[in-house]
């Protein structure tokens, strides 16, 4: 018996040697912090930005979506360069659409027509769209947008879902690791069976970053944070960028016997999400977001690069619970959130379990 503690001893022991060694690794090269703790990039170092956007932090502009027909609504976004702080007091000169990354969720109707309308910020890249939601020639309407120019496109969302929407320009790898990516979300058009008892609804997405604009990093490395973002329907709601911190800084909040809905989309741009939210069971999984693709009482949803799916739960008990991809490496690398459950449903200040 004795020996038995021992060996076990011996191995927790190993075990933190092991998560220390991970730590030291996993730490990147943050250049040099200035007075404001904004991070400056390393003289030469690799987190320097390409040249046309040095200096360059263009604020986020609000995504603008105006309903114009019973089933025709205007989109318009932007191409941006933004910075993000991906990891507390680490800057990412991210490509973004309108400022954030992921880019900000766009909500349409299943049957809608899109009249999407992309103004490229940038100076020096072009950029462009590519909606998963839709059925068109890519040839033709995801075509580049030249930098300070506008483009103009029109799509068709005929089937309902939670889907990835991304830069499609030349390296594509490039621009979607730099953070051009997010989610468009079809509302099926005779909804979801349970929409009548959900209370709660959350847009999460995951993605990975790597070293800045480094395509060799992309196409080869391994991701340097995996991380999770909240989006919003509401224009006022929450909206995070895909970092490692907010999410368990500022947990999301829900009351005891909310049955709660997740839409949840990976936008990569390589690694897939074993999705879990530790303490319980999904009770309906619809894969894709559409209706018809349903599941019952599945503990991890996976996400391929690009998969979408809603999952719908019921919290039981007040607590934290965290939200993980099971694929641990990547947990550890950032891609952990907490759902606070309180009795009220308001935050009540105590602290919450990490993961
Ligand atoms: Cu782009």
């Amino acid at each position: 018996m004795k020996k038995i503690a021992v060996w076990i001893g011996f191995l927790l022991l190993l075990g933190l040697f092991a998560g220390c060694a991970q730590q030291e690794e996993g730490t990147i090269d943050k250049g040099d912090q200035d007075a404001d703790g904004k991070v400056e990039a390393a003289a030469g170092g690799e987190i320097e930005a390409i040249e046309p956007h040095q200096g360059l932090n263009q604020d986020p502009v609000p995504l603008k979506v105006d309903r114009v027909g019973e089933n025709e609504v205007n989109v318009e976004m932007t191409a941006q360069i933004t910075d993000i702080e991906i990891e507390k007091g680490y800057f990412y000169k991210a490509w973004t659409f309108n400022g954030q990354a992921p880019g900000p969720v766009v909500v349409v109707e299943e049957g809608d027509m899109i009249n999407f309308t992309l103004k490229n910020m940038d100076p020096a890249i072009p950029h462009s769209m590519d909606f998963h939601a839709v059925h068109t020639a890519p040839s033709k309407n995801f075509a580049d947008v030249e930098p300070d120019e506008t483009g103009t496109f029109r799509f068709p969302a005929t089937k309902p879902g939670v889907f990835m929407y991304h830069c499609g320009t030349k390296p594509i790898l490039s621009h979607i690791a730099n953070g051009m990516h997010g989610t468009i979300i079809v509302k099926p058009k005779d909804g979801y069976p349970n929409d009548d008892v959900i209370d709660r609804e959350f847009i999460m997405l995951q993605n990975e970053w790597y070293k800045y604009n480094d395509l060799d990093d992309f196409s080869n490395g391994e991701p340097s944070q995996v991380a999770f973002s909240v989006k919003s329907f509401d224009e006022d709601g929450r909206n995070t960028n895909g970092d490692t911190f907010t999410l368990k800084d500022e947990p999301l909040i829900a009351k005891v016997g909310d049955r709660i809905r997740m839409y949840i989309n990976n936008v990569g741009p390589n690694e897939t999400s074993s999705f879990h939210v530790v303490g319980t069971i999904f009770d309906d999984v619809y894969m894709d977001g559409n209706p018809y693709n349903h599941f019952k009482g599945l503990q991890t949803v996976m996400l391929p690069a690009s998969g979408g799916a809603v999952v719908e739960f019921t919290v039981t008990e007040a607590g934290s619970y965290p939200i993980v991809t099971h694929q641990f490496n990547h947990a550890q690398k950032g891609a952990v959130a907490i759902l606070k459950v309180t009795e009220t449903g308001e935050d009540d200040g105590n602290a919450v379990m990490s993961h």
